[in-house]
């Protein structure tokens, strides 16, 4: 069985302008992302995850840093940073940009934001992102400036997440459509809020800027949000697996390309624009991946995972690797994010792991789970 430590916290480990809140609140672990505190479960996993798929949580996800890249070659260097097309993006809307490198390796899968011609911000997932941008900016001589804003951004989450919002924000809120965002006002203070968030149950997030203002927000949410039965609450890892929304350094990290992370629709490499890594992608793309992430269903009722696990077929012979996976409550089994050998990733392939020095049988299955 695997042991649970506390986190030695300190200056390093950041801590957001919500944490007294959360503690106050019951936040029960914290993992660390982007050299910051990000809550990790408040109780019970599978109470959080039966609650967010009915009512509303409100989550401090400020450890989804921003960086800020601004200037006159901006464009050229976010789009110099990611194999997705930005030649057609729109001021307002939200991008979901795989970042890879030279060879192509994944860096980071973050949401773009389109702040205005020459100004975006890029919302990241757990890399050091402003390292790379910085170096490409150096090594190309571009005009921009890149710095991490104090943005911290409280996402408010689940199928009630509309109508407590409507009541904050008013009707407006409502039009936005999915990865659009807007700015609302707040007793004065004006807030970016997008149509998005890390679960499949809907909901937005709030881009604070304004500490002050956010933090009395914050507390209006949970006054408001009585009657709509509203909890604190976090990136739930039930919730995000049966939704299969990816964890980079979980599923996918620096030795995988985009092709074999099921991003194809965010790799566009007919268009003339430029980016790293883009002719190591068109060859990748030629000869074919030979590995893929792909959904894994496995006959039991546990699983607490802290490194990868061989996935091994009927022979015994390794076919791949389980990545993250969890108890799902909806499929009454474990299920699971691994990446798989070709020929072996096809649905209903009949797989093996070892849990608890026991083997356990599964089968591979499409993502998303169905
Ligand atoms: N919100 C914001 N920043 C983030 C995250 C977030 N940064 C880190 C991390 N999460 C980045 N990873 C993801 C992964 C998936 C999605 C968003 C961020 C996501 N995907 C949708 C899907 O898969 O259905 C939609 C993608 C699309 O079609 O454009 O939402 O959560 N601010």
């Amino acid at each position: 069985m695997t042991k649970n430590y506390s986190i030695a916290k300190s200056r390093r480990l950041r801590s957001t302008p919500y944490t007294s809140r959360i503690e106050k609140q019951g936040v029960s672990s914290y993992t660390i992302y982007n050299h910051m505190l990000l809550p990790a479960s408040f109780g019970s996993l599978e109470e959080s995850y039966s609650h967010l798929k009915e009512h509303v949580q409100v989550w401090d996800v400020a450890a989804e840093r921003q960086v800020e890249i601004s200037g006159k070659d901006s464009s050229k260097l976010v789009q110099l940073m990611t194999c997705r097309d930005l030649s057609k993006s729109k001021i307002g809307r939200c991008y979901y940009c795989p970042i890879i490198d030279d060879n192509a390796g994944l860096v980071n899968d973050p949401v773009v934001l389109k702040l205005d011609e020459n100004r975006w911000w890029i919302s990241i997932a757990d890399s050091d992102v402003i390292l790379f941008a910085k170096g490409l900016a150096i090594g190309n001589k571009y005009d921009v400036k890149i710095f991490e804003p104090n943005v911290d951004i409280m996402a408010v989450q689940g199928p009630k997440s509309f109508k407590l919002m409507e009541k904050i924000f008013g009707k407006k809120i409502l039009d936005m459509k999915f990865f659009g965002f807007d700015y609302f006002d707040f007793e004065g203070s004006k807030h970016l809020i997008a149509r998005s968030g890390w679960s499949k149950q809907g909901g937005f997030e709030i881009y604070v800027e304004n500490t002050e203002s956010g933090l009395k927000l914050y507390d209006e949410m949970f006054k408001v949000g009585k009657e709509f039965n509203v909890k604190p609450g976090c990136p739930n890892l039930i919730e995000r697996i049966e939704s299969a929304l990816l964890s980079y350094g979980n599923d996918m990290d620096n030795n995988d390309n985009p092709l074999e992370c099921g991003f194809e629709k965010y790799v566009n490499l007919e268009s003339n624009i430029n980016f790293l890594g883009k002719d190591r992608l068109i060859k990748i793309q030629k000869n074919g991946i030979s590995r893929k992430l792909m959904g894994l269903k496995i006959e039991s009722n546990q699983i607490n995972m802290t490194k990868s696990l061989e996935v091994k077929n009927e022979k015994g012979e390794i076919i791949g690797e389980l990545r993250s996976a969890c108890y799902s409550p909806h499929f009454k089994k474990v299920i699971g994010i691994a990446m798989i050998n070709k020929p072996y990733w096809n649905a209903s392939q009949a797989i093996s792991v070892q849990i608890n020095e026991k083997t356990i049988k599964g089968m591979v299955c499409d993502l998303p789970f169905i």
